[in-house]
């Protein structure tokens, strides 16, 4: 059956930030990256101060030529970190399997959970009713069958939008727009890309992948997938990190085996301690070593039982170390300790277990109501570039913008 994700983005987040706390900045150009008389760029403007040509990125000195009657805050980095903490505890609540991408952004896999909420419309409403409410910010959704698709939807939505992409029209939603609008597609691919004729991602969809290949290396693949609307990513909450490792650089090359030692245990404990906060075993551990001439090497042992315990992870690292330094190699510049083949532990498993079941349920009484009523309904917004995009007749596109009652 096919994913829903949803990629949410706070709009002008620093700005809303502090227009939420002082409403006095609410409905004008603001801009938050510092004062227009020193050196820097514009981090957040506003939609208002956008008007006016506004950008992230952009000098304070050209921002405050543009528009002069904006208010340039400095900011301040500890209050966007608690709203962000507080946004991300909001979509927590709405799905397990959440992955925050920054402050502001986040992928939610919302698969099955039409029949907790509806529809994921409903349930994407919701959620942007309560960060409304509980921190006065407005968030953009997009709703689709993988990651790229879901961030283009939010990401054209904009401001206080809401966009879902019907399974099925990946690529028709994504063919008009301009290949910039395409993550993945920098200023420099964009340059290149027009050189040689391509301006919709469309286009971009019928390059043949041999071409794509010889212009962009590997990435060319990635970029070939994208805009068909295909991406395989698997949206990955933080605690399904696939590996945990530390290493350090010694301030000079050593060949002392007690200082390597030591050095691996510290190491070690401090990959066991973060291996135990996320409550996970390992089954692999693998050593790395960078030699004198920068040449480096990694060693991986698999363990016969998954473990979280420092002395297991330790004396597996030692072994390794001491069948390489057998080999009377160089001396060592850098050593490194790190887990992978991550698992819960046991007791954890009964609950992931009982998880799996809820979704595999879900999952069938999503296909039930499918199959009754159809994909989802098209309705279009008000929008005038949305419009402009997706004529009506197309369909396939749930549209939402904000309503203005509350
Ligand atoms: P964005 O989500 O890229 O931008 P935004 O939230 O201000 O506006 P939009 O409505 O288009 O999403 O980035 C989130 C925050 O990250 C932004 O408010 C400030 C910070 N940031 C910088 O500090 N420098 C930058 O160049 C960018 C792009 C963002
Ligand atoms: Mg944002």
């Amino acid at each position: 059956m096919s994913r829903r994700i949803m990629h949410i983005d706070l709009d002008a987040f620093f700005v809303s930030v502090e227009q939420a706390l002082n409403p006095e900045l609410k409905g004008k150009p603001v801009v938050v990256g510092g004062r227009p008389d020193r050196r820097g760029v514009v981090a957040s403007a506003s939609y208002e101060a956008r008007q006016f040509g506004l950008y992230a990125g952009m000098p304070l000195a050209t921002a405050s030529r543009l528009c002069p009657q904006a208010t340039f805050i400095e900011g301040s980095f500890p209050k966007y970190r608690q709203a962000s903490q507080r946004f991300m505890a909001i979509l927590a609540d709405f799905s397990p399997f959440l992955e925050p991408v920054s402050l502001d952004e986040a992928y939610l896999d919302v698969t099955g959970f039409e029949s907790i909420y509806g529809s994921i419309h409903q349930m994407a409403t919701k959620i942007k009713q309560r960060i409304k409410d509980e921190l006065g910010l407005c968030a953009s959704v997009g709703i689709a069958s993988c990651k790229v698709v879901a961030k283009v939807a939010s990401e054209l939505s904009k401001p206080d939008g809401l966009l879902e992409v019907a399974g099925g029209k990946e690529r028709s939603f994504l063919a008009p727009l301009p290949v910039a609008k395409l993550p993945g597609v920098g200023k420099k691919t964009e340059q290149l890309l027009k050189g040689v004729g391509i301006n919709t991602v469309g286009e971009l969809s019928k390059m043949p992948l041999s071409a794509l290949k010889s212009y962009f290396g590997a990435s060319g693949e990635l970029l070939h997938r994208y805009a068909k609307g295909i991406d395989d990513r698997e949206v990955e909450p933080p605690s399904a990190a696939k590996s945990i490792s530390r290493e350090t650089t010694f301030g000079k090359d050593t060949r002392d085996r007690s200082l390597l030692k030591a050095t691996l245990r510290y190491l070690g404990e401090r990959v066991g301690a973060d291996l135990r906060q996320r409550g996970k075993q390992a089954g692999c551990v693998t050593l790395k070593l960078r030699y004198a001439d920068f040449t480096t090497i990694t060693r991986r042992h698999t363990l016969s039982q998954t473990s979280d315990s420092d002395q297991t992870i330790f004396d597996t690292g030692v072994k390794l170390l001491k069948r390489e330094l057998s080999l009377g190699k160089q001396p060592v510049r850098l050593i490194g300790i790190g887990v992978s083949n991550l698992a819960e532990p046991g007791r954890q498993l009964d609950m992931l277990d009982a998880s799996a079941q809820r979704q595999e349920q879900l999952n069938k009484a999503i296909d039930r109501i499918r199959n009754k009523y159809g994909f989802t309904a098209i309705q279009t917004g008000r929008t005038l570039l949305l419009k402009d995009i997706f004529p009506e007749s197309e369909g396939g596109y749930t549209l939402h913008t904000p309503s203005l009652s509350r």
